[in-house]
């Protein structure tokens, strides 16, 4: 594989999933090299370790992608989003170095230092030397640790931040903090029964046969889709949340519970088995449990503010149970990044997208109330909730915490609500950036007078709520519908998804379910 870029090449932009694109059509190599380059270069600026991670989490084994983490293990800032884009496109690289060392103030005597992580694809090991590559050519020095889960990506680089010799760095540390953390949480419990994960074929695999030994005394964790099958292949949260079905593999039995993580362990679902039918438990669900034993824990006299933040894609009767129980939420755009920054108004903030990526971050006004409250319970679940960006592990141990302090069964958890028929629809358009909105994505400005009809169709079905956005990963632009009843469901999203196809020069055939 060529690590250099061919003058000419398509432009390609750094999104909310940092690059992504196929691993074997020779563009992968150039553009990871690069990212190296622009995680050096804001290490540099930072004089703080940053990360680097290779992944391209539930796309098909053939795809690749790469995303810079800050030195605290948030996504990249916006400005250096637009900086990766300029290094990734330039025709002249070291021109490009050059003006980014210039325009950032960046001191020629200083040396960065990447932490640098890869999935289990075939391609990522090769790509991992295209990333030192960079991160060399900048000036900087790597540590590199090999296979790792994002999230554990994320919190290595956090650690060191925060006074982690460098010799201390390892993956030990992470799989010690959670766990003990967990076993904090359940020291009076028994045994809590069994959960079985997919693990999409990933590197979730060894993440989990880490917890499931490291916690065998307390919860019986069971693999499957651990490494006998394609990556991410009719497996994997997001092919249980999109097909709303079990995963390849799982013999479901009733009684047990059941979740799934995607390909690089940053996104969980949950779901069971009940009288033969198949039940989801997804982001809107894990947020909504973890808020609801906040809320009773925290009583009403608390002082400790807390909120969740969700996207226009949750469920509408999540939202509903929230505001019914008077818990405070808040709507943003789509993209961790996004619900995460919302998430920091709050002492305590919830923040899960539907597809089941997201987390729960405490502030250090929450832990000082929260000291001062002798709320020790909720103190020791803020060690187990990964602080730096959604976990499918912590967050599985979490879920699992949680029902066993509010002693839940996952049926009692799954009757907090009832979700709205809701479908999600993709229509291929001429230019997907005609479409413009505004108001976290659930207002249509663009084209003129879409937004009107849109709600002249929502307004013919009983609990109707639909939108439009461009999809930012892929060349389409994805409709949302929801309604009282699924084939009202169907209706609303299908006239909505022909009013796109009619207004914004649609592509091929008409949109049909
Ligand atoms: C990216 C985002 C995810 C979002 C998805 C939406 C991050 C780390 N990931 O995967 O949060 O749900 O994009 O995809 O921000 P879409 O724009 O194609 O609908
Ligand atoms: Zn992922």
């Amino acid at each position: 594989m060529s690590f250099e870029r061919a003058p000419g090449t398509k432009q390609v932009k750094y999104g909310t999933a940092g690059f992504r694109g196929p691993a074997d059509d020779g563009q992968m190599g150039f553009i990871v090299k690069r990212s190296g380059i622009t995680a050096a270069l804001r290490s540099r600026k930072l004089g703080k370790a940053t990360g680097l991670m290779i992944t391209a989490s539930h796309n098909p084994v053939r795809d690749n992608g790469v995303k810079v983490t800050e030195p605290l293990g948030e996504m990249l800032v916006p400005n250096w989003e637009g900086l990766a884009t300029d290094l990734t496109n330039a025709d002249d690289l070291n021109a490009e170095i050059a003006k980014v060392i210039k325009s950032e103030e960046i001191s020629s005597s200083s040396e960065g230092l990447v932490i640098l992580g890869r999935d289990t694809r075939p391609s990522s090991a090769e790509l991992s030397f295209a990333a030192t590559e960079g991160i060399i050519q900048a000036q900087s020095r790597s540590l590199n640790l090999g296979v790792v889960t994002t999230p554990q990506l994320h919190y290595l680089t956090y650690k060191i931040n925060k006074g982690t010799p460098v010799f201390n760095l390892n993956l030990d540390l992470y799989y010690s903090d959670f766990t003990n953390a967990f076993l904090e949480i359940t020291k009076n419990s028994g045994n809590l029964g069994s959960v079985e994960v997919d693990c999409a074929n990933g590197v979730g695999l060894l993440a989990g046969a880490q917890f499931a030994k490291r916690l065998e005394s307390k919860v019986n964790i069971k693999l499957t889709n651990a490494g006998d099958g394609l990556l991410n292949h009719d497996c994997g949260a997001d092919f249980v949340k999109t097909g709303q079905r079990a995963p390849v593999g799982s013999e479901m039995k009733e009684g047990v519970r059941y979740c799934s993580v995607d390909g690089d362990a940053d996104r969980l679902v949950y779901y069971f088995l009940r009288a033969g039918k198949f039940f989801l438990l997804d982001g809107d669900r894990i947020a909504c449990l973890i808020a609801t034993y906040l809320q009773k824990r925290l009583g009403k006299d608390s002082s400790v503010n807390f909120g969740v933040v969700q996207t226009a894609y949750a469920n509408g009767a999540s939202t509903n149970y929230l505001s019914a129980l008077g818990i405070k939420t808040v709507c943003t755009k789509t993209g961790v990044k996004h619900l995460h920054h919302a998430a920091l108004d709050f002492d305590i903030g919830v923040y899960f997208e539907a597809n089941g990526h997201g987390t729960v971050l405490f502030n250090d006004s929450a832990i000082a109330k929260l000291e001062k409250e002798g709320h020790s319970e909720i103190l020791a679940l803020a060690k187990l909730v990964n602080q730096t960006v959604g976990d499918a592990f912590s967050d599985m141990l979490a879920v699992e915490a949680v029902l066993y302090l509010l002693n839940w069964s996952i049926e009692d958890w799954a009757a907090m609500y009832s979700d709205y028929p809701n479908r999600l629809m993709k229509v291929k358009i001429a230019n997907r950036a005609d479409i413009q909105v505004t108001n976290a994505e659930r207002t249509c400005i663009a084209p003129a007078g879409l937004q009107d009809k849109l709600n002249s169709l929502v307004a013919t079905v009983a609990n109707g709520r639909s939108f439009v956005r461009a999809s930012g990963t892929e060349d389409v632009v994805r409709v949302y519908a929801e309604a009282n009843t699924a084939e009202n469901c169907d209706k609303l999203s299908i006239a909505v998804a022909n009013l796109v196809f009619d207004m914004a020069d649609g592509q091929g055939d008409k949109p049909s379910l």
